[in-house]
């Protein structure tokens, strides 16, 4: 299988399945000199874990990061970094009804159709298990961002089916299990989760993702467009249907007088460009909104076919997310840190030495 590698100077491949024995990451391209232990990936594993609160699958997992190479005495080395984390809690048998069934909805059809041949068990290679090893390599690149420029990322969900936020407060995020920027809701939002478990259905969710202190000047035109690669990187997570930067859609129907983010001497004066223009950034926040899809495993008994063509009733059993979209945060914050890392020692590359040419237009202060 191949494409199981993003990024051209800061490059990430993963492999693993589901209920293998073990998933992981190779990062070749990390500068080297950056302090980083096992310790430091506990925090942003967890965040996206399964089995944290009643609303998530309720597979247990470990998710120890082992740093197998590329690491010596707490400094990376400039040499490929191996992460590896084992699967502790896999339930293969869960899934043997459905050994010879595709799931309306997931990936189970056209990996058969593909390769003629799928590993079935957690949904295999195309389980979003997998995006634990993105999460561990985005905490590599976090912290070299933030060491290097002061960049900070930052995610929430911003709407689970037609539930939006009311107000929005950043501390409010980390504070519930549904990284909902308001508490007043969150109530509302339990009652909502319990009753679509019980129902047996799942919903889908937004999350949006802001990089604040990116520097002007980062992202490759034509073809390696920052906004692009975003699109791309965010598009790679398991669920994902839509990604919009900026004002992303809602460009449609603004007019042009509106859209374009005037200047003055101050700063910006809006940011619907989500700190992008012409595929550079612009030194405004980046702003990303990632649209999840409602999970395809459902109790639900629905219509498919088998892999003899027959048509049969599908019922998933097992331990699943009704709403994939709420652990999502942290891997969308990951992705987003993955594409600026890469993007930052590609333009290190080329235009290290131009140093400031334009007046810097100042960023206002985010809001803490
Ligand atoms: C998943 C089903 C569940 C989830 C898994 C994704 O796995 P299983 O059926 O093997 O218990 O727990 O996600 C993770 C384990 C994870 O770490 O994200 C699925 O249907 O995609």
């Amino acid at each position: 299988m191949s494409s199981n590698a993003f990024g051209k100077l800061f490059t990430v491949t993963t492999f693993g399945e589901s209920h293998g024995p073990a998933i992981g990451c190779v990062i070749d391209g990390c500068p080297p000199g950056l302090a980083i232990a096992a310790e430091e990936f506990a925090g942003d594993l967890a965040r996206r874990a399964t089995g944290k609160s009643r609303h998530t699958s309720q597979r247990h997992e470990a998710d120890e990061v082992e740093i197998l190479s590329g690491v010596f005495e707490g400094r990376t080395t400039g040499t490929p970094i191996a992460l590896l984390i084992r699967n502790t809690d896999a339930r293969s048998k869960d899934y043997e009804k459905i050994v010879e069934q595709f799931r309306p909805g997931h990936a189970d059809y056209t990996y058969w159709a593909k390769y003629g041949i799928r590993d079935p068990r957690g949904g295999g290679r195309s389980s979003a298990r997998e995006t634990t090893v993105r999460v561990a390599a985005g905490v590599i690149a976090r912290k070299w961002l933030a060491a290097n420029f002061g960049i900070r990322i930052r995610g929430h969900v911003a709407q689970i089916a037609d539930i939006t936020p009311r107000g929005f407060d950043w501390n409010a995020v980390e504070e519930n299990a549904f990284f909902w920027p308001d508490a007043g809701q969150v109530g509302e939002l339990e009652s909502f989760m319990d009753a679509l478990r019980k129902s047996g259905d799942s919903v889908g969710a937004r999350v949006n993702v802001v990089a604040d202190g990116v520097p002007p000047g980062w992202g490759e035109p034509v073809y390696g467009k920052l906004d692009a690669e975003l699109a791309a990187a965010m598009m790679s997570i398991n669920a994902v249907k839509g990604v919009e930067i900026g004002a992303g859609f809602d460009s449609i129907s603004q007019k042009g007088s509106v859209h374009r983010d005037e200047i003055v001497a101050a700063g910006f004066l809006s940011n619907h460009a989500g700190g992008v223009l012409g595929g550079i950034s612009s030194g405004q926040p980046v702003t990303c909104s990632v649209a999840f899809k409602p999970t395809s495993s459902l109790r639900l008994p629905g219509r498919t076919i088998d892999v003899e063509g027959r048509e049969v009733e599908v019922i998933t059993t097992g331990r699943h997310d009704p709403c994939v979209g709420l652990r999502a945060t942290p891997i969308c914050e990951a992705m987003m840190a993955l594409v600026l890392m890469d993007q930052a020692l590609r333009h290190r590359a080329q235009c290290g030495d131009v140093g400031n040419v334009f007046p810097r237009i100042p960023t206002p202060q985010e809001e803490q």
